[in-house]
């Protein structure tokens, strides 16, 4: 819902500004483009590979509040996920030879995130590793 949202709302403020331009009888300047819209869209992307019994690359980092898509690749032989502690962050369960691929907002504060994969043993065997935020 938030995608369709926003432009909507740009529309409605533009449209809203358009017009008050117009009611107020002055020359219309151009429009200055929100920069901010744009950027937000950009995401960062990184791809993280798993099989058992290993997440590659095991340590990634990223700046604080950036934009993420994460793809995780199953380059395994039975099914994993990826989930980042301590946050909502997690794809399903990807079978062997697919791919997932999500989107999240990094925390604004820097710290050390671990991941892993919550298949019971997987974490224990090696499937973890670190998202750094500075
Ligand atoms: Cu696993």
């Amino acid at each position: 819902m938030r995608k369709l949202l926003l432009p909507l709302v740009l529309i409605l403020v533009l449209a809203a500004g358009g017009y008050y331009l117009w009611i107020s009888g002055e020359e219309p300047k151009p429009t200055p483009i929100d920069e901010t819209a744009g950027t937000q869209e950009a995401a960062v992307e990184i791809s993280v590979t798993v099989k058992e019994y290993s997440c590659t690359p095991s340590k990634t980092t990223v700046d604080a509040g950036s934009t993420v898509r994460l793809t995780l690749k199953n380059s395994g032989n039975v099914s994993h996920n990826l989930v980042i502690d301590d946050s909502d962050v997690a794809t399903t369960l990807v079978s062997p030879g697919d791919s997932e691929t999500i989107d999240f907002t990094v925390p604004d504060e820097a710290g050390t995130y671990e991941f892993y994969c919550s298949v019971p043993g997987h974490k224990e065997a090696g499937m973890e590793g670190t998202l750094v935020v500075e």
